[in-house]
Order: structure tokens, then C-alpha cells, then sequence
């Protein structure tokens, strides 16, 4: 069964597949950078700042799981708001997806992503970015950079690739999901440090965007595994907060919205 989707979503005409950071071909590490450095300078609703701010400080969106109960919005709320940074992207390079970052592979090759490192000479909008005078006005206070920073750790205290998959083969979708975000999730955003290991301006950071890329693409590996959607069907119709525009059941499949992970997950059917 198909969840019904809002006409928007409908006209999504392909199905565009995310890849990992380390198999972009030049052209499309060259859009990823090119719609980061283009959407900095927009100052409305399709600007980085718009959707940074969003997550934490000023606005306070984003969900995380609740201390108690199983109404968790984690994967749904996040998969949301991915999508609507993607399509922002993609009204200045329409070939910009976005890309996941493997934890795994980031063990071995040495930690954060090359791409997302500073270029000698040039600028690379993955790198950093700036926090809006704001938000920047308030880390000069505390003594903090007014752009986004990163103290990474040892790149072998990321994640394995059999820590990764040791949650994909949790049965129950709140303890997957769970699971996924305080031991895999919230981990990787404290190896970072700096800004990406504060929840109020994480977001900021363009490799927050990554690894939120990776966390979706765990939960799409989920759904087609356990061959579930995931979240109970009570809550299919909750509106997800902060003027995404979308309800828990419009984001449950990744075709609908117009994207895809990799072979492993494409063409699969995935019921409820
Ligand atoms: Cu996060």
C-alpha cells in the first residue's frame, strides 16, 4: 500500500539516487559544492540560513526521541527536512543531490570526508559556513567562532561497519530508530566537536548534512530489511513541525520523494 502524497511530491518526474560522499564523480562533487555556495547567499525561504535555523537555534524544530512513549519522530521529522534542503539545493543545480557520509569508510580513510576539508587556495562551501548575526552574535558572547568549527576525534572511534549493521537487524522500529540516534547518530556529532556537537547550531555545518544523510539512508536499508515502513500507521498523519509541509506518512517512501540510496534499496517493494 501506497501511502497517499501531496500533488507537489506526485510530480516528482525521477527517481535521483544519493550517493556516498566518497563515490561522487567530479561533476557531481562540483553541483554538491556549487548549489552549498549557492544557496549561502539566498536570504529567503530556499537559503541555507532559512533551513539551518530551523533544526536548532532560533527556531527549535527538530525532533528527537521522546524520553518516554514510542510516538518517535526522529527518522520521519529529519528525512523531511533532508528533502527540503535537497530541493533547495536543486533550484540553483538542479544535479545536486545529497550525499551521505560513511562512518565506516571514514575509519579507514581518516576521519571527516575530503570534501568536506578546506581547499588550499580555494573555498569550499562543504567546509564551513557562517552563522547568520544572530546566531553569531551569540557565540562571539560565549567565545566561540562566529562560523561553524570542527575538533574531530581519533577516526578510529567512528562508528563499524559492524556497529552499523548489528541496528539494521533491530526488529522493533522505535528501537531501531532509537538505537540508531543515541548510540550511532549523536556519537558521530560528538566525535565532530565544535558545532556540530551543539544541537542549537549543528545544522550550520554542511557535514551536518551528510551525516543526517546517512542516518536516512540507515532507516530506507531498515525499511526495506524488515520489509516495514516503520512508524505505527496511527501516526501516519501527523504533521511534522516547523513548516516542512509534510505529514509522517508522506516520508516513509523514498521513491515518493523522488530519491533513492543505492542498487541494495532501489526497486524493492516495501509495504507496511
Ligand atoms: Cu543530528
Amino acid at each position: 500500500m501506497v501511502t497517499p502524497l501531496r500533488s507537489p511530491i506526485l510530480t516528482t518526474p525521477r527517481v535521483r539516487h544519493r550517493k556516498s560522499i566518497e563515490k561522487l564523480r567530479p561533476d557531481q562533487l562540483k553541483a554538491l559544492r556549487d548549489g552549498f555556495g549557492a544557496i549561502k547567499t539566498l536570504r529567503d525561504t530556499n537559503g541555507f540560513w532559512f533551513w539551518a535555523e530551523l533544526h536548532g537555534a532560533p527556531k527549535n524544530k527538530c525532533e528527537h526521541s521522546p524520553e518516554n512513549g514510542y510516538d518517535n519522530l526522529f527518522l520521519p521529522w529529519h528525512r523531511a527536512y533532508l528533502y527540503r534542503l535537497e530541493l533547495a539545493l536543486q533550484t540553483k543545480v538542479s544535479a545536486a543531490t545529497l550525499p551521505w557520509w560513511d562512518w565506516p569508510a571514514s575509519r579507514d580513510s581518516g576521519g571527516v570526508p575530503a570534501a568536506y576539508e578546506d581547499i588550499a587556495g580555494e573555498v569550499n562551501p562543504l567546509a564551513s559556513a557562517d552563522f547568520p548575526p544572530l546566531i553569531a552574535e551569540l557565540t562571539a558572547k560565549e567565545g566561540m567562532p562566529t562560523s561553524t568549527w570542527r575538533e574531530p576525534g581519533d577516526a578510529r572511534r567512528l562508528p563499524t561497519k559492524a556497529e552499523v549493521d548489528a541496528i539494521l537487524e533491530l526488529k522493533d522500529f522505535d528501537d531501531f530508530s532509537r538505537t540508531l540516534e543515541v548510540q550511532l547518530h549523536n556519537r558521530v556529532h560528538g566525535w565532530v566537536r565544535g558545532s556540530m556537537g551543539i544541537v542549537a547550531i549543528a545544522a550550520y555545518d554542511p557535514l551536518f548534512w551528510a551525516h543526517h544523510t546517512m542516518v536516512d539512508r540507515l532507516w530506507a536499508l531498515w525499511q526495506v530489511l524488515h520489509s516495514s515502513r516503520g512508524p505505527r500507521p496511527g501516526i501516519w498523519k501527523r504533521i511534522l513541525r516547523g513548516g516542512l509541509d509534510l505529514t509522517v506518512g508522506d516520508v516513509l517512501d523514498t521513491h515518493a520523494l523522488g530519491y533513492d540510496y543505492a542498487a541494495s534499496t532501489a526497486h524493492r517493494e516495501v509495504d507496511s
